[in-house]
């Protein structure tokens, strides 16, 4: 009996030493600091940076070489490509009408196109389409939720009044799926596996996921990215930089990718990443792309901003 038990207690102990022995010290991407903060933003916690323009959360993603794509989905989405990403910091979050309410706030009393882009049509308002109609309050009710009803004119801007920019499609995926080639920003299974929902999504039961229409942004914590954002699947579609091409994969560099080169293939439409409240699961593929007309509003389109991290 005696000898049982201690045989036991040595087993225990082994198994504790080996448990302690085989954790690593640490191998979250986001435990990794940047040198230097570009101006505008200041650190508020561990990871976290705040922007002192709009106030929103951001987090840093370091440079990184990462699987771009996918050879198993849509046509558009590969060939799958290593690629290298320079160090960038990202929001959390996607836009909210309490954000973009301040940058109103600041165009209707300045009426600068300091930050619109040089293809921008004349005489925009910036004004999300439907803002103060019925259309709005149902699918963005409140200032915590994303904005919608946004161009990518309107989007451009925006970055550039918080000293940002549009993501590049490369940033943009590389923020949602990090390095290890995971099909989500929370890994391979499904966005309700288990029980719960890691994201805003068409369940094709509405309001299955807690929302009929978009959610206030960063309501899915389980469904956070490696590198700590929110709602990188679902809620809203979130407009990119680049051009869209469904060649680019062939073609693109193999550092930074950024689609707005004069040789890059003229288009004009502009990517939307990561799906939204009412696409089905599929669209929430961290690889998945689409596009839009640049002037388009609707109710699935936001978007959130990136600052690339300064050179050493
Ligand atoms: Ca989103």
């Amino acid at each position: 009996m005696k000898r049982a038990l201690a045989f036991a207690a040595l087993t225990a102990f082994l198994a504790v030493t080996a448990a302690i022995l085989v954790v690593p010290a640490s191998t979250h991407a986001a435990d990794e600091e940047p040198a230097t903060l570009p101006g505008g933003l200041r650190k508020v916690s561990p990871g976290e940076y705040e922007n002192e323009v709009d106030g929103s959360r951001w987090v840093y993603v370091p440079s990184s070489t990462f699987t771009m794509g996918r050879d198993d989905g849509e046509a558009d989405e590969g060939p799958a490509r290593e690629i290298q990403v320079s160090a960038f910091f990202i929001q959390k979050t996607e836009v909210s009408n309490k954000q973009y309410g301040k940058f109103l706030e600041w165009f209707g009393r300045t009426r600068s196109y300091q930050y619109a882009h040089k293809d921008q049509p004349a005489g925009q308002n910036h004004l999300p389409r439907s803002w103060a109609r019925e259309a709005y309050k149902n699918y963005s009710p409140t200032p915590d939720h994303p904005v919608v009803f946004v161009s990518f004119w309107d989007a451009w801007t925006y970055a550039g009044w918080v000293g940002a920019r549009l993501p590049t499609e490369a940033e943009w995926e590389l923020a949602a799926r990090g390095t290890d080639g995971r099909k989500h920003p929370w890994g391979d299974e499904k966005a309700s596996a288990g029980g719960f929902y890691r994201a805003n999504y068409g369940t094709g039961k509405p309001g299955a996921d807690g929302f009929e229409t978009t959610a206030p942004v960063g309501s899915f914590p389980k469904g956070a990215s490696p590198f700590g954002c929110l709602d990188m699947a679902g809620n809203v579609f979130e407009w990119c930089g680049d051009f869209y091409s469904s060649k680019w994969y062939d073609q693109m560099p193999k550092k930074d990718p950024n689609n707005i080169a004069p040789a890059a293939p003229k288009h004009s439409v502009r990517s939307v990443r990561g799906g939204s409240w009412s696409d089905r699961s599929s669209l929430l593929r961290s690889s998945y792309r689409d596009y839009r007309k640049p002037e388009t509003q609707g109710a699935m389109i936001g978007f959130r901003c990136v600052i690339p991290a300064p050179q050493k």
